[in-house]
């Protein structure tokens, strides 16, 4: 089935055949071929006829129907040009030549200037600032791998099979052979599946961020294609076996000596307040021992970098090191700081790319206190008190008819920036409930004391106690927290305080309205201003109305 290729065939009778050169110039000298410049061709009436980009030699070239005028544009480092030209006849190989003044006349460095020879290649050109080269030999990509993993090359260089990031990367290197070398269909790239079946990986260990598969590839025919191969005829990919004689592509890597930070990123499960930063090894780095070769870290603050800690350079190819950074991120402030690292190396120190990010406080909230939970016929109110965190997501409540029960998603309930929450239940007996905080990182808190009401049967159609009543806390002796209990037969005021044995006020639990029914409050043995009190025995006492009661209880520690 060939629905997948498009090849277009120009009866030579038809169509005359334009080539387009792009040079550059220095005082009136043609100096140089320009690369990888966009060409566009339109007729007269606005229609794009062509678009491409020059090859290595600075060409590009399309067929073109007789009879016609068209328009070339080019565009040259933001220079633009424009020439038109008139194909009259089918026999004839037109040219059209545009120059480019190059002010320095220092040539361009992606082709004939270049220095670097790589016996048994071709220099294909320079693309962000890496060289490519072909190999005149074809072999099967494991030889082609072997070669380039192999090959002994000068400290400060990194060479490997080409690895492809972008569409413009792709172009560069369909468009950059030497039409000379007629038998190169396709060739290998340094992409490969042969660690896990359909596990793409750069030999480079670089991101997979781009692909240019033909259509229904990569399809593994066969069982044992793991490696990839670039149509030259249309930039393509497509998976092969390793037995295949194939012309490979390599990159090569002239560095600076500088690093290469890769990411920074927080340190998760910390109070905040450090990073950790990634980056790749500077080219010098490639003594195993590398005793006196190092990376120092180095952060922003304001407009000052200050050294903050080094470690060892051993010839890795990428490191990670923690950093601390000035403050967390949170709801008032992203947070962004700004590192670079030095590589302090034999050959010199280096400065690597600025890269930022931030620190989070990952700590989860304090477990919620305060628990309240009354009903009325057949609603559960609860309440707590709000969670001093300044990162809440929201509040989980965990509900069962067992005491015993285990939180989890089945008995959960979410409720978002609210400390009040009402449940309307079905079954008569007890309703145990639970209540945490999450904050904005997902974290929770501790499970709060687990606090129960007790919805009874009806009896006579009477739901309501028919006296008030203050019962024994439970737990009792207890700590850190207990459960008190009163009924109120109707609405009252209600206001219930925790005295000291020499009866001084300790803490106002409760002063205010409340309906009649079944109450419960917990006390978590702090005060008024929230400090933990000391182990012995407290009074708790209500008044509702006129009914008063008061009973002991004991703080054990
Ligand atoms: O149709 C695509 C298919 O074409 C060939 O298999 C028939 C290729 N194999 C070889 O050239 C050995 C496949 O890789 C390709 O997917
Ligand atoms: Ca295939």
């Amino acid at each position: 089935m060939v629905d997948n290729v498009e090849m277009y065939l120009y009866p030579r009778n038809e169509y005359g055949f334009l080539i387009v050169k792009v040079r550059s110039v220095y005082e009136d000298q043609i100096l140089d071929y320009i690369p990888m410049t966009p060409v566009m061709i339109e007729d007269t009436t606005g229609n794009t006829i062509y678009y491409g980009i020059t090859n290595v030699w600075g060409d590009t070239g399309t067929p073109l129907l007789p009879e016609q005028e068209y328009n070339i544009m080019i565009l040259v480092d933001g220079d633009y040009q424009e020439q038109s030209i008139y194909i009259d006849t089918t026999d004839t190989y037109y040219e059209i030549m545009f120059l480019f003044e190059d002010n320095e006349g220092g040539g361009n460095e992606d082709s004939s200037n270049f220095n670097y020879e790589i016996a048994g290649f071709n220099y294909m050109g320079m693309f962000e600032s890496h060289y490519y080269f072909v190999s005149h030999d074809t072999l099967s990509w494991q030889e082609a791998y072997f070669f380039t993993d192999t090959v002994i090359i000068e400290e400060g260089m990194n060479l490997y099979m080409a690895t492809i990031s972008s569409e413009q990367e792709n172009n560069f290197i369909q468009n950059s052979f030497d039409t000379t070398i007629w038998n190169l269909n396709s060739v290998w790239i340094g992409l490969t599946d042969e660690i896990e079946e359909d596990n793409w990986q750069w030999v480079n260990g670089e991101e997979l961020i781009y692909t240019n598969w033909n259509i229904g590839e990569p399809n593994n025919a066969g069982g044992n294609e793991h490696y990839v191969e670039l149509n030259r005829y249309n930039g393509y990919w497509n998976d092969l076996p390793n037995y295949y004689s194939r012309a490979f592509v390599i990159e090569l890597e002239i560095g600076d000596g500088a690093a290469n930070i890769l990411a920074v990123e927080d340190v998760p499960n910390d109070q905040g307040g450090r990073v950790y930063i990634t980056f790749e090894r500077s080219l010098y780095d490639t003594d195993e021992l590398g005793r006196t070769e190092m990376y120092t870290v180095e952060r922003l603050n304001s407009d000052t970098w200050v050294g903050l800690n080094s470690i060892g350079a051993y010839g890795s190819n990428v490191y990670t090191i923690e950093a601390s950074t000035l403050l967390d991120s949170s709801g008032g402030t992203d947070g962004l700081i700004t590192y670079r690292i030095i590589a302090n190396m034999d050959e010199g120190n280096f400065e690597s790319n600025h890269a930022t990010g931030y620190s989070i406080d990952n700590i989860a909230p304090d477990m919620v206190t305060g628990l309240n939970a009354s009903m009325i016929n057949q609603t559960v109110s609860l309440s707590w008190n709000i969670s001093y965190a300044n990162d809440i997501s929201h509040y989980n409540i965990y509900y069962s008819i067992h005491h015993d029960f285990v939180p989890s998603e089945e008995n959960l309930l979410t409720l978002e920036e609210s400390v009040y929450y009402e449940h309307n239940i079905e079954t008569f007996g007890e309703q145990y409930y639970i209540v945490s905080a999450v904050d904005i990182n997902d974290n929770e808190s501790q499970y709060s004391e687990m606090i129960n009401v007790t919805f009874l049967e009806l009896l006579n159609n009477v739901s309501l106690p028919v006296q008030y009543s203050l019962h024994q806390n439970f737990p009792n002796p207890f700590n850190p927290s207990t459960q008190i209990k009163y009924d109120l037969p109707e609405d009252e005021f209600v206001n219930i305080t925790i005295y000291d044995i020499m009866c001084r006020r300790i803490r106002s639990l409760l002063n205010s309205k409340q309906s009649a029914g079944y109450h419960s409050i917990s006390w978590d043995a702090t005060n008024d201003i929230g400090e933990g009190v000391s182990a012995g025995m407290y009074i708790y006492m209500i008044h509702a109305g006129d009914f008063r009661s008061t009973k002991k209880m004991v703080l054990l520690k």
